[in-house]
């Protein structure tokens, strides 16, 4: 039996959090097609016969501006603490530029262990591919590099395989049903927030925040209500859409997930409400739950 600590990072939008979902083949961490969907250091854990792989799901690395950047900062430089293997994550349909070696080697330093994820080969040849991956054969500190499709779920077992090399730990540090630290009510939250970024464009995915504010379990059924907080008022009725059919269809879609999620049927009820510059705010950071303390 071995165990280790295994961190995932990456720029915004390379496929992280859908690594991390195929991995565990649960959904624990929100994928959208928008940079910075990710907002907290999420950890998955991962089981089979011999070992118990614990995945820490990183926001995208970029620069700070404001306080909720400054949260997701500090969650990628706590994610790399201690841990035994790093995931570096890049786009294999990109060009492997010299600004991409760099982030790599800036964001790895003082980690021995670094395996190159290179994902979505669905979407790419392996004549654009090869000569891509020539380039970061001479790499020093990484030792593997991987193609991955985490969309197609391709050579995710190959991922496993080889971080097993590098575990040395012989005890179990979490129960073998449990597969992520977040709370029920933070992955409601969180898939009501997705469901948002995906149904309102680019309009304002930046701003969101949703906060569960009731959650009652019954024998049946599970009501919950939430906010859907926004930046802005002029925002608001966009959320909420004509005749509240955005508000809706993102209802809708959300509680399909949540009813899976909770194993019961779901009556969720969805509200919006503003917040002007939220993101700006230390106190209102730490209220819709990015609080440092956590990490
Ligand atoms: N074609 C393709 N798209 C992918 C793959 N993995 C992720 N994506 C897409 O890339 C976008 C960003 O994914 P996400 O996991 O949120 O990226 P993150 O910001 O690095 O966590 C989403 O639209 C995903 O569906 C893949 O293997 N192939
Ligand atoms: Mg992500």
């Amino acid at each position: 039996m071995k165990s280790g600590f295994v961190a995932i990072l990456g720029m915004p939008n390379v496929g992280k959090s859908t690594l991390l979902n195929a991995i565990l083949k649960e959904k624990v961490s929100i994928v959208s097609p928008k940079p910075q969907t990710t907002r907290n250091k999420i950890l998955g854990i991962y089981n089979d016969a011999d070992s118990q792989i614990a995945f820490i799901d990183t926001p995208g690395i970029h620069t700070s501006h404001n306080k909720l950047d400054e949260y997701m900062e500090k969650a990628i430089n706590s994610a790399k603490n201690d841990v035994d293997v790093l995931l570096y994550v890049i786009d294999g349909t990109k060009k492997i530029n010299t600004n991409v070696i760099d982030n790599l080697n800036k964001y790895s330093q003082g980690i021995k262990n670094i395996i190159l994820i290179v994902n979505k080969i669905d979407d790419t040849t392996y004549e654009k591919l090869y000569p891509e991956l020539a380039k970061c054969n001479s790499l020093e500190n990484v030792k593997d590099i991987i193609p991955v499709s985490a969309l197609k779920g391709k050579n995710i077992d190959e991922v496993i395989k080889v971080i097993k090399k590098y575990l040395h730990d012989e005890i179990k540090y979490f129960d073998d049903d449990v597969y992520t630290d977040k709370s029920i009510k933070f992955l409601v939250a969180e898939i009501i927030r997705e469901k948002a970024l995906w149904l309102l464009q680019d309009e304002l995915p930046h701003g969101l925040a949703v906060e569960i504010t009731s959650f009652k379990e019954g024998g049946t059924l599970c009501e919950i209500n939430a906010d859907i907080i926004t930046e802005k008022s002029s925002h608001k009725q966009i959320i909420i859409g004509k005749n509240g059919i955005m508000l809706k269809n993102i209802g809708t879609k959300a509680r399909i997930d949540i009813e899976k999620l909770v194993g019961q049927k779901v009556m969720l009820q969805l509200f919006v409400k503003v917040r002007e510059n939220w993101r700006e705010s230390g106190s209102s950071v730490r209220a819709y739950g990015y609080n440092d303390q956590d990490l």
